[in-house]
């Protein structure tokens, strides 16, 4: 059986809105309440961010409190490292999705011979870099960082020294770089992004599966050719952004798209991805309790949780 732990990250210092800090703290206030014993079974090891934040741009408007990012990008990475090398499974649940970048960088930096495989399920692709951001927001920016990936054929920015200073060392930490190769990434249900990002996703293929298709071909047959796609990886980190839901669902959320995919489409997707043996790392993240009216986005998300848990646990 698989040696699980649960990791918080409670901070979104990368994020556009303020609120979603809260979310890890939010899955497991719903955990209680539905009498869910996971938080019980599973201490979690938890990462948080004292820093004062503005939200303002700090004086790095295109990588938006990039220096607080970095103390807090340093403490997720090694966390995961260490506990990918000790053949631990870590299920993360993150304030925003920049903490995508460093667990990618922290599972790499812990099978620096291996081939990872990334599954980014989200209405978005972040896949800028500070110089093709239009927002400066850096949980738009996680996978160009595993990719190490300027894009500077579509740069619209010129980023402050400082900056760039901090975006190399994101790129490069650990000493590996890239992280992950093009080919190995595929995307879920990613429906919102800005000519640069499908500029990129066009110029290296990178498999997409938009909800329609999803819907087409079921979602046995997605996550079959998914894994097809990445068959020449070792591992797999999956990342679950709440906005790959549709918004009539997700509504604590900073940046929710229309037409996301279902409730049960997500259980069957992650409950499938779960049963690969490859799956060496799971990301929850996303969920913004200050912006969810109707105060039900932490109990989806920790429904999904439990899809997962039970499978990983089944044997
Ligand atoms: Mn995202």
């Amino acid at each position: 059986m698989k040696d699980i732990r649960i990791i918080e990250i409670r901070t979104d210092v990368g994020g556009g809105n303020p609120g979603a800090r809260e979310g890890p703290e939010a899955i497991e206030t719903a955990a209680r309440q539905v009498g869910s014993r996971i938080f019980q079974i599973y201490k979690a090891e938890v990462i948080t961010y004292e820093g004062d934040r503005s939200y303002e741009s700090n004086g790095t408007p295109h990588a938006k409190h990039i220096t607080d990012l970095y103390g807090v990008f340093e403490q997720v990475f090694s966390t995961i490292k260490k506990r990918i090398e000790e053949e631990c499974m870590p299920i993360v649940f993150s304030g925003d999705h920049s903490s995508g970048g460093a667990i990618i960088s922290g599972i790499k930096a812990a099978l620096k011979d291996e081939e990872i495989g990334v599954i980014w399920i989200d209405a978005h692709a972040d896949l800028h870099s500070p110089y093709t951001t239009p927002s400066g927001n850096i949980h738009g920016m996680p996978l160009a960082i595993a990719l190490a990936e300027d894009n500077l054929e579509k740069q619209i920015n010129i980023p402050k020294d400082k900056t760039v200073e901090l975006w190399d060392k994101l790129k490069s930490i650990g000493n590996v770089m890239p992280k992950i190769l093009h080919k190995n990434l595929v995307y879920i249900g990613v429906r919102d992004m800005e000519e640069q990002e499908s500029y990129l996703i066009k110029k290296n293929n990178i498999r997409s599966f938009p909800v329609e298709e999803i819907r087409q071909k079921g979602i046995k047959a997605v996550v079959n050719e998914v894994l097809e796609v990445l068959s020449d990886c070792s591992r797999i980190f999956v990342s679950f952004d709440v906005d790959s839901l549709d918004p009539t669902i997700s509504h604590g959320t900073g940046t929710p798209v229309p037409d996301g995919i279902t409730i049960d489409e997500a259980s069957e997707l992650l409950r499938r991805l779960c049963m690969d043996e490859k799956l060496c790392c799971l990301e929850f993240t996303e969920v913004n309790p200050s912006m969810d009216k109707d105060h039900d986005m932490a109990g989806i998300a920790l429904q999904l949780v439990e899809v997962c848990m039970n499978e990983l646990t089944k044997q």
